[in-house]
């Protein structure tokens, strides 16, 4: 450890057992990688992390093959009763190491640790005791009675969600009798690596779970490799595309989700109160940096001042700051690029004339923050209105009829989620029927549960994570 000097307080760094170093996990073996370090951030402070090792071309083979073996040899033949005690042990000690993960995930990714501790650790643990009780029912799933696994499943996740991404991927994939080789995002490696002592200590047989630190290149090198059966792809829309385009006439079986712009539709016989905290929720929850998040609100014109009104002293009530404080609301953005691209949309917004508003909570001054922002006058021909800001920037439109709504609501190339905010559960679910989305809450927003499945339409994807639906990405059927 000599020599690294630790950013966070010593405290927060020691709950997290935050190391200087990190090392790839491969064949169920920490171990240095060819490529080139990397230096993770806190973009609370914008000060290093530790440094982690990254794979190579090279190390990318390696996993792969080890993957293949442990495909062949262990993980494959194994009956899903035995595959389901290796789950539920890893949801087990996900929970058991539950404090250290959410200190860690806040310290690497930046968001509050209250959401943390109290959603993305729990969230991801739930995946894992879910997909545990499938793994000797796979017969019971509607695939015929003996649906087979794929083989060799690719991984590649966003920084957003780094443990709860990494469940959605591995649970379901391990759970199916596939092997997995996991790229974590760039910016936040840390709880992926984590999670290899997870898997070394509930005695997963070897090369069953690899995780293979690095930039997008070890992404496109991995999901490109011949011995990978199944590539599952969460990002943005412009990498979905690629990597689309890279496996067309392979033979690879594809989930991509990707980006989103979901409307929050408030009408004029919703619980104002309600609604608004739903609004906020639905945008400011992980500083917006969310595919799913509310980020257009379209409110009847009726409401519309009296639910802006509402809003405004709502938001001007959230703390920004220091994301290990329990009281905050709203943490750091991911990374200095990610801050640039959130600025420059909301210059383009004040740009094209929508009237910004942001709260007056004051930023720390070093990290990378955004003071929670909402446009109103907003047109639907703007970009903030059309291009997904990944930040905490709330576009407000307003409608006259519930058809206009759904129109606006629609006007859009994604089609992840969207909310219906209405007393009148007939109008929700006249709403969710007409909305190119494949994810509507009613009265309540960003609800996740592994027995639901998600995934969107259009340019957010296809194919869906979580219950049922989800095992078929990981099967043949
Ligand atoms: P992406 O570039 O899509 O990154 C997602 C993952 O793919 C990361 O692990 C990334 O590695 C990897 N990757 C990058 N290029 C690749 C390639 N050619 N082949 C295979 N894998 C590749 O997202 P980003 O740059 O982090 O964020 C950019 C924008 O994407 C955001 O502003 C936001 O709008 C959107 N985004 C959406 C989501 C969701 S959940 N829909 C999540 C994150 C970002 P590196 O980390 O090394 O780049």
């Amino acid at each position: 450890m000599s020599g690294w000097e630790y950013a966070p307080a010593p405290e927060s760094a020691a709950v997290a057992n935050l190391h200087a170093r990190y090392r790839m996990f491969v064949d169920g073996e920490f171990t240095d990688g060819d490529g080139t370090p990397l230096t993770t951030l806190n973009p609370a402070t914008g000060e290093p992390l530790a440094e982690v090792a990254t794979a190579a071309q090279s190390d990318v083979d390696t996993a792969v093959r080890a993957a293949r073996r442990a495909f062949e040899r262990t993980w494959g033949p194994m009956p899903g009763a035995e595959r389901a005690k290796y789950l539920f042990r890893i949801a087990r000690l996900i929970q058991e190491r539950g404090r250290e993960l959410a200190v860690l995930e806040t310290l690497d990714n930046g968001k509050p640790i209250k959401e943390a501790r109290d959603s993305d650790i729990p969230t991801a643990a739930a995946h894992f005791f879910h997909h545990a009780g499938w793994a000797d029912k796979l017969g019971y799933a509607g695939y015929g009675p003996e649906p087979r696994p794929l083989g060799v499943a690719a991984g590649v996740i966003p920084w957003n969600f780094p443990l709860l991404m990494l469940a959605w991927k591995i649970a379901p994939a391990l759970a199916c009798g596939n092997t997995v080789v996991l790229k974590p995002a760039e910016t936040t490696p840390l709880s992926a690596l984590v999670f290899g002592e997870l898997c070394q200590e509930a005695g997963l047989p070897p090369g069953v779970v690899n995780v293979l630190p690095g930039s997008g290149d070890v992404g496109a090198q991995l999901v490109a490799h011949p011995d990978v059966d199944k590539v599952a792809f969460t990002g943005s829309t412009a990498v979905g595309k690629e990597i689309q385009r890279t496996l067309a006439g392979t033979g690879k079986k594809l989930t991509l989700e990707l980006g989103g712009k979901a409307a929050n539709i408030v009408f004029d016989d919703a619980p104002l109160d309600q609604a608004v905290e739903g609004v906020v929720g639905g945008i400011f929850f992980n500083q917006g940096q969310v595919c799913c998040a509310g980020s257009r609100l379209l409110v009847q014109e009726s409401i519309a001042e009296e639910l802006l009104g509402k809003l405004r002293s709502r938001v001007e009530l959230l703390r920004v700051g220091d994301p290990l404080d329990k009281n905050t609301d709203v943490g750091a953005i991911n990374s200095a690029e990610q801050l640039a691209r959130i600025t420059d949309l909301v210059a383009a917004g004040e740009a094209e004339g929508a009237t910004r508003w942001s709260s007056s909570c004051p930023l720390p001054e070093r990290g990378f923050f955004f003071s929670p922002t909402v446009f109103g006058d907003v047109q639907q021909s703007m970009r903030v209105a059309r291009e997904e800001i990944f930040g905490p920037v709330l576009s407000v439109l307003t409608f006259r009829t519930p058809d206009e709504a759904i129109a606006k609501a629609n006007n859009t190339p994604y089609g992840l989620s969207a909310g219906v905010w209405t007393e009148k559960g007939s109008r929700a679910l006249w709403a969710a029927q007409r909305l190119r989305a494949g994810v509507v809450w009613a009265n309540t927003f960003n609800r996740f549960d592994p027995t639901a499945p998600f995934g969107g339409y259009r340019e957010s994807g296809f194919g869906r994570e979580g219950g049922r639906a989800g095992l078929e990405a990981y099967l043949d059927v």
